[in-house]
């Protein structure tokens, strides 16, 4: 435990379960301190996020599926009614069917479009409008998290590459609109991780082991090194960054051969 964000508050959308990015970025930011308050999507998940969430005394659970904008409403009415205030928001959600990340990408149907940039990338911004009240002259950070296959073609990625590449041009729109009102908006692209979202993803075991042959690094990633990486972004330390997104892929993206 330490005190660098001690009497700050936090909102986490996308904990699934304790494999979770955002599980990661919420052990880092409640262990600096702050107070926080999660979301889950669905009464399946519920229990879930819950038991995980009682290891974190004094935080928040409340349902929000981003494609329900009454949902998200009536998470920041409570937030404000809770907290009064807010100085971080993690945005860690994605989603596409599952048929669409196989096969050819010019099979993408419209509806598998639409909803993978509904929910992987429109919702930053349908979270970001309501929570600046909350943030407004606070010096507070948004974080989202994305993946190296909104600027390379990653294999079966299809178009979660084209929703991740829309997800961090949001980024930077965000942070120009959002920085004279003092809050930083910034993503993080995180090399994979064996999480929810990964499972049954076609040839996972083959990537993450091609990451450790290649990387600077010669390793993969925790959602731990995510966290702590989340944890400086929400922190004094990056008081001077915003608009940008920052590899934690232990250095993936950097090779050519
Ligand atoms: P995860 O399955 O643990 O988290 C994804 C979350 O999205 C889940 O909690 C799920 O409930 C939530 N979600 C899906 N649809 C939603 C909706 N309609 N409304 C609200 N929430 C919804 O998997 P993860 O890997 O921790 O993913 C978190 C983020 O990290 C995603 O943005 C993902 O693209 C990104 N990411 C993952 C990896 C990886 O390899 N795991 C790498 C880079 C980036
Ligand atoms: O962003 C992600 C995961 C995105 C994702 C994964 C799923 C699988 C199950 C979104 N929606 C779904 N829907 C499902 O039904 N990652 C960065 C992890 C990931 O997913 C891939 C990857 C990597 C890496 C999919 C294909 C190829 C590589």
């Amino acid at each position: 435990m330490n005190t660098l964000l001690e009497g700050k508050t936090g909102i986490i959308f996308g904990v699934a379960n304790k494999r979770s990015i955002a599980w990661g970025c919420a052990k880092s930011l409640a262990q600096a301190g702050m107070r926080l308050a999660f979301t889950y999507v669905d009464e399946r998940l519920e229990k879930s996020v819950r038991d995980l969430v009682a290891e974190i005394p004094g935080s928040l659970v409340l349902p929000c599926d981003v494609t329900k904008p009454e949902e998200i409403d009536e998470v920041f009415e409570t937030v404000r009614e809770e907290f009064g205030y807010l100085d971080t928001v993690v945005h860690a959600i994605a989603f596409a069917k599952r048929d669409e990340l196989q096969g050819d990408f010019f099979n993408t149907t419209k509806d598998g479009y639409m909803l993978a940039h509904e929910v992987s990338a429109y919702s930053l911004t349908a979270i970001s409008r309501r929570a600046l009240p909350l943030m407004e002259g606070r010096e507070g950070s948004i974080v989202t998290l994305t993946y190296l296959g909104s600027e390379r073609v990653v294999p079966n990625y299809n178009v979660m590459g084209i929703a991740k590449a829309a997800l961090e041009a949001s980024v930077r729109y965000l942070a120009a609109d959002l920085g004279p009102r003092g809050i930083r908006v910034n993503a993080i692209s995180a090399g994979p991780i064996r999480t929810l979202a990964a499972s049954g993803v076609k040839d996972f075991a083959d990537m993450t082991s091609h990451i450790a042959d290649i990387a600077p690094l010669r390793r993969n990633v925790t959602s731990e090194e995510v966290g702590d990486c989340c944890l400086f972004l929400c922190g004094p330390h990056s008081r001077g960054i915003t608009g940008t997104t920052i590899f934690v892929d232990a250095g993936f993206h950097i090779m050519g051969g």
